[in-house]
């Protein structure tokens, strides 16, 4: 899979990217990151990406010529791939999300920076818009390293175990059992005895029961879509009158 970063500070991303699990995928040739300063591609003697809003007001906007530039330069005009901007404005990225970007092998991110970008970009360059959360960031490079890396993980041969993401909390749709390692006991705290005890339907059966007490406590908007047996919904009606 190829990414190409636009970004005005694209010194933030190697950092993260050739570390771990991000590094390894790229040395296998599953992953290819491209990183293009949209500085660059601003001619004017200054080279300047943002300018002051019409109309007035606060803050600075970043211009469309550098990005336009940027974009098409390298991608093709127009953009042979989608174009994801990242703003607290686009759609929320989630794990349904990240599968759906999984399946495209060519994606252009543009982060934003400043009060946002000319809205010529949204509607002229830009095919998706993405924000990872009700929270202010001061850009889009940080939602575009989040982006990427929960996508790349979806990647298969990425991860070590080919069904490792299927795994995943969020793809079963419940959270997860607790994890326990050796060992067996610490500060006098003990490994539950049925972990220990090698009976593999036993703890099967113990980590669903975890799982499902946990997502009901902590998170019960995820138990809508949730399948329960009548064993599985008596032992949660029993564990809410005793807590
Ligand atoms: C933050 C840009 C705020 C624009 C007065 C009222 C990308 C992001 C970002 C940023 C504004 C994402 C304002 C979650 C994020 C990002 C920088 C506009 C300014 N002034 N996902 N409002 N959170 N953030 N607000 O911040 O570019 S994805």
């Amino acid at each position: 899979m190829h990414f190409d970063v636009f970004s005005l500070f694209p010194d933030m991303f190697p950092p993260y990217l050739n570390e771990s699990i991000l590094k390894r995928a790229q040395e296998a040739g599953l992953l290819e990151v491209g990183l293009h300063n949209i500085r660059d591609y601003a001619v004017d003697k200054h080279r300047v990406t943002d300018d002051d809003p019409y109309g007035g007001g606060g803050g600075m906007v970043m211009k469309p010529e550098p990005i336009f530039a940027a974009v098409e330069g390298v991608l093709g005009a127009p953009p042979s791939c989608p174009v994801i901007l990242l703003t607290p404005q686009g759609r929320s990225f989630t794990q349904s999300v990240a599968e759906e970007l999984v399946q495209e092998e060519h994606l252009g991110l543009l982060c934003g920076r400043y009060e946002g970008v000319d809205e010529r970009i949204r509607e002229h360059l830009v095919t998706d818009e993405i924000s990872i959360g009700d929270f202010v960031l001061t850009g889009g490079e940080l939602p575009a390293l989040i982006l990427i890396d929960a996508v790349v993980r979806l990647i298969p041969g990425v991860l070590g175990d080919p069904d490792a993401s299927k795994k995943d909390s969020h793809s079963s749709g419940l959270l997860e059992h607790p994890h326990y390692t050796r060992p067996p006991e610490f500060r006098g705290w003990e490994v539950p005895e049925i972990l220990r005890s090698g009976d593999h339907a036993k703890i099967a059966k113990w980590r669903r029961m975890q799982s499902l007490k946990r997502t009901a406590e902590r998170r019960p908007d995820l138990m809508e879509g949730v399948e329960l047996t009548d064993e599985e919904r008596e032992f949660l009606d029993e564990e809410e009158t005793t807590s």
